[in-house]
């Protein structure tokens, strides 16, 4: 895997991400989703450097790190639209899918409550000597909740094979880092439990992919935890009820990271470096957008599951 396969994966997860806005626009799918555009090159980055057993949990924000996992789009997309041919068959939708068989243990939409159950996995990967590393995904707003300190504190203690990789897009919905963190790099809250931090440009895939692939191995190596910030931004609003971002972020710093948008910058370098030229690049585009379109296409004629059926895998029952 190189630089060619992650471009095509960032566009894989563009192109799925720009299909699940266009059908929650046409109010084809249910709830909300939060999209992770501008942020792709985190989730292929940080998820290339793992082994096919080794697992991912996931935020809210998860398209990204499911389809860098091995999720398949049509699945997926029929898990959001609420369908039966989706992975929960559409009873989880975009923050409560899972598939175990590619290491993908799960979206979830408690902010920063995936930290401890991801380090719980860490902790039963060492246990039983499973050898499988967990890579924990998150924001900068959960960085703030206790879940991260009490997570990465024992962790570290316990030197646990997790990797904490934050996702640092500068806002928690509407509120800036600024106005919400006490330090300035959230990397450096990892000397408070004698663990590793590093910073990333989260826009660049191969610095992402170099940055985690060290700690994956300090991970498996019995060394314990290191904490990845990935500098980044979502290019969109938080969610599909956040349309005007300009009522908290300056269009000036919109601008900015557009120029930066990761594809655009895995494209001039995949140019520059001769591995490809615009007319295989286009056609890289044209081959994803085809795929999904189909994938699309064919998860909307899935039916929505029988309601007779709502309670089935349900284990939380009501006490006599
Ligand atoms: C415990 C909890 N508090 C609040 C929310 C509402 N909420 C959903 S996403 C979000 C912002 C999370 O920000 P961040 O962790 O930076 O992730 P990002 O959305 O930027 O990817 C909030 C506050 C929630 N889901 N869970
Ligand atoms: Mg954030």
């Amino acid at each position: 895997m190189g630089l060619l396969d992650w471009h095509r994966k960032m566009v894989l997860i563009r192109k799925f991400e720009e299909s699940v806005g266009a059908l929650f626009t046409r109010g084809l799918a249910p709830g909300t989703s939060h999209l992770s555009i501008g942020q792709e090159a985190c989730a292929v980055g940080a998820v290339s450097a793992l082994d096919s057993e080794d697992q991912v949990f996931s935020t809210h924000r998860g398209h990204g790190h499911f389809l860098a996992k091995g999720g398949d789009p049509m699945r997926m997309m029929a898990e959001i639209l609420g369908r039966s041919a989706g992975y929960q068959r559409g009873f989880g939708g975009s923050q409560h899918t899972s598939y175990p068989p590619v290491g993908f243990i799960g979206t979830n939409g408690i902010t920063g409550g995936n930290i401890p159950v991801a380090t719980g996995a860490a902790l039963a990967s060492k246990t039983l000597g499973a050898g499988h590393v967990v890579i924990c995904f998150f924001g900068d707003g959960a960085s703030n909740q206790g879940t991260f300190h009490e997570s990465l504190n024992m962790a570290s203690l316990w030197k646990l094979p997790i990797v904490f990789f934050v996702e640092n897009n500068l806002y928690a919905q509407w509120t800036s880092v600024a106005r919400s963190t006490s330090v300035e790099s959230i990397a450096t809250r990892g000397a408070a439990y004698g663990a590793p931090g590093v910073t990333v440009d989260g826009m660049d895939v191969e610095a992402v992919q170099e940055v985690t692939a060290q700690a994956v191995n300090q991970a498996r190596s019995g060394s314990g935890p290191t904490l990845i910030e990935a500098e980044t931004y979502r290019l969109t609003g938080h969610s599909k009820s956040d349309v005007k971002t300009d009522l908290y972020r300056p269009i000036e710093e919109e601008k900015a990271w557009r120029r930066r948008d990761p594809i655009r910058l895995s494209r001039d370098r995949i140019l520059a470096a001769g591995l490809a030229d615009e007319v295989e690049l286009d056609q890289v585009d044209d081959e994803v957008q085809a795929a999904i379109d189909e994938a699309t296409r064919q998860a909307l004629d899935s039916p929505v599951d029988d309601p007779s059926s709502a309670l089935t895998g349900v284990y939380a029952a009501r006490g006599t």
